[in-house]
């Protein structure tokens, strides 16, 4: 069972715990991910940075850890951290250090040959570190530097997160060479009672098309979105707004939906998550650290903790304007094997219909429901107040929901992680739809988090009911409406596992038949092994496609091999 919970296709160490994101980047034609990595155990501790490179964000080579706590500066943690690639293709590293005295310190660190595209060894900067916290700003409340942007006067602007009392806040740093730096008045934004911003992040959104933008673009056609992490509730919130450079502030579009007390990333497990800018592919991605849910216990017994969701890219929502649009990116799709299609099943008030999709622990199911037009028109009032959270979940018998599929769920149905639409509708007629994840008969298991994960998701005229769910052992990652909405699970069933998993579809409705249409693709496992020892290969992948690299009869060896496995493991499970 422990072994199962492993994932396939999702970036995990080969061992131990992991936590941030930190430092993500495309450079000389390799995708790099550090993270927050504890190399003596499955617990938070001893934070080192661990370093994976990647052609696609999907296939990955662990390399040696990049940076250790061997210096006074980071020697109880080398923390989080962002790289910023400088006009002439340098790169630069930020990283929180936790001193022998535990002050939270800004330290600097750049990789000790810039011609090496695995950026395997880095330097810490002599004279670090580079930042200690402003006076009268607690010794562990100042941590995790932004990349930085570009000024118009051709200065780096960076911001950290902190606190003034419940206040949490981002300072601002102006720097010309990433050693000195210039504290600016005030804080590029703030919001009371909303306590310690931790991994504050922060970029401009186009708001006429979907592609990225670099962390420096600025000009008409821009918003910036400032993201943080909130220490205290442990989730990531962002917000949509404008920033002004000269007073070097940031001001929400929306006030009431500010920064920790408005919309989130996710509405599940997801935090201290970081973008970057590929500008390969010219769009944003986002990285986020999935923790566990279930008990430490667990989680030392297996030897790991953790995981990185799916990479997404994020843009603007250019038709509601008030929400970010995130999408597993595209590389997700080469993991499709074989799909069963199904084409608008009917489903009545309070049915639920098995779907035969195959093995169904690695997946990825798109999926459209419409609801009957003349129940929707008919229904009086139902459940204006509804929430995810505190409703009786996919057991809840609304008029109008819930409706949507179950995974990771048995025969008998006594396991079953629920993803669905819940509809409410006003006395005004206006209907506002929930996208949700209930937990709780996601196991048998007594130890592990059951709770029911959600919120609202717009849905615009014209628009069916769609979500999309990857399935990947112990991770269920959905998203509504195209990614308005987006939920992470970290789900633990005992017996809805191996063979014996299945997908349902379901409508709980108890006034409205729900029609539905989806396509399922069993997913591949990516390959997430440590970097090859072979000299040619290391020096020979330059180019980021796979075919081009030193030794493509190797990687196609490896591609036949790991399908074998593939086909090997699907054996088992039936
Ligand atoms: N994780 C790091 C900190 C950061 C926190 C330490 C967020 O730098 O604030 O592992 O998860």
């Amino acid at each position: 069972m422990l072994s199962w919970q492993r994932t396939a296709f999702h970036f995990q160490p080969q061992k131990n715990w992991m936590n941030d994101p930190n430092g993500p980047v495309f450079y000389k034609g390799w995708y790099h991910l550090f993270y927050q990595y504890n190399p003596n155990g499955a617990i938070w501790g001893d934070i080192v940075w661990g370093h994976a490179v990647s052609k696609d964000l999907i296939h990955w080579y662990h390399l040696p850890l990049a940076m250790v706590a061997d210096q006074w500066y980071d020697i109880m943690g080398v923390w989080t951290g962002s790289a910023t690639i400088l006009s002439d293709g340098k790169l630069m590293m930020l990283y929180t250090g936790s001193t022998n005295e535990s002050v939270q310190v800004q330290n600097l660190a750049y990789p000790a040959d810039p011609s090496d595209p695995l950026l395997i060894k880095w330097v810490k900067y002599p004279g670090n570190p580079v930042l200690v916290p402003p006076p009268g700003i607690g010794a562990k409340d100042f941590r995790d530097p932004t990349t930085a942007w570009l000024t118009s006067e051709g200065k780096w602007r960076i911001a950290i997160g902190s606190r003034i009392n419940r206040t949490g806040i981002t300072f601002v740093y102006d720097t010309k060479d990433f050693i000195n730096y210039e504290l600016l008045r005030g804080v590029l934004h703030g919001v009371p009672n909303t306590g310690m911003w931790e991994c504050v992040d922060f970029y401009p959104v186009s708001t006429t098309g979907e592609h990225g933008l670099d962390t420096s673009h600025n000009g008409p056609g821009v918003k910036h979105v400032v993201k943080a992490s909130m220490d205290d509730d442990r989730h990531d919130y962002y917000a949509i707004g404008t920033y002004h450079e000269k007073n070097v502030t940031w001001v929400p579009d929306n006030p009431e939906i500010d920064v920790g007390i408005g919309i989130r990333y996710d509405y599940g497990l997801f935090y201290a998550s970081k973008t970057f800018y590929d500008q390969n592919k010219k769009r944003r991605v986002l990285w986020g650290w999935i923790g566990e849910s279930d008990s430490e216990i667990a989680d030392v017994k297996k030897g790991w903790a953790s995981l990185q969701g799916i990479p997404r890219t994020v843009a603007l929502d250019t038709k509601t304007g008030s929400n970010l649009l995130q999408w597993p990116v595209e590389e997700v799709d080469s993991l499709r094997l074989t799909s069963k299609e199904f084409e608008k099943i009917e489903l009545k008030p309070g049915s639920v219909m098995p779907l035969d999709v195959g093995s169904a622990t690695q997946l990825d199911i798109v999926a459209e429901f419409e609801l009957d037009k003349a129940a929707l028109e008919k229904t009086a009032e139902s459940n204006v107040e509804f929430s995810c959270s505190s409703s009786e979940g996919s057991a809840e018998r609304g008029a109008l929901g819930p409706f949507g599929l179950l995974v990771l769920a048995d025969d008998s149905l006594s396991e079953q992680t629920p993803v669905y639409f819940y509809i409410a509708k006003g006395k005004d007629g206006s209907l506002k739809t929930y996208f949700c994840t209930d937990q709780s008969r996601s196991s048998e298991a007594n130890d592990v988090n059951k709770s029911k994960y959600g919120s609202f998701v717009p849905v615009l005229e014209g628009e069916k009911f769609s979500m999309r769910v990857l399935v990947d052992h112990s991770i269920v990652e959905g998203f509504a409406q195209g990614g308005r909405t987006t939920i992470t699970s970290r789900v633990y069933p005992t017996k809805a596992i191996y063979g014996a998993a299945r997908v349902f579809l379901f409508n709980n409705a108890t006034g409205a038949s729900v029609t539905s249409s989806l396509k399922a693709w069993q997913m591949n496992s990516a390959f997430i092994r440590p970097y090859p020892d072979d000299d040619d290969e290391r020096h020979s992948g330059t180019e980021p496609t796979h075919e081009v690299r030193g030794s493509k009869t190797k990687y196609l060896g490896n591609l036949l091999t790991s399908s074998l496995l593939f086909l090997n493991a699907r054996n088992n499970f039936l």
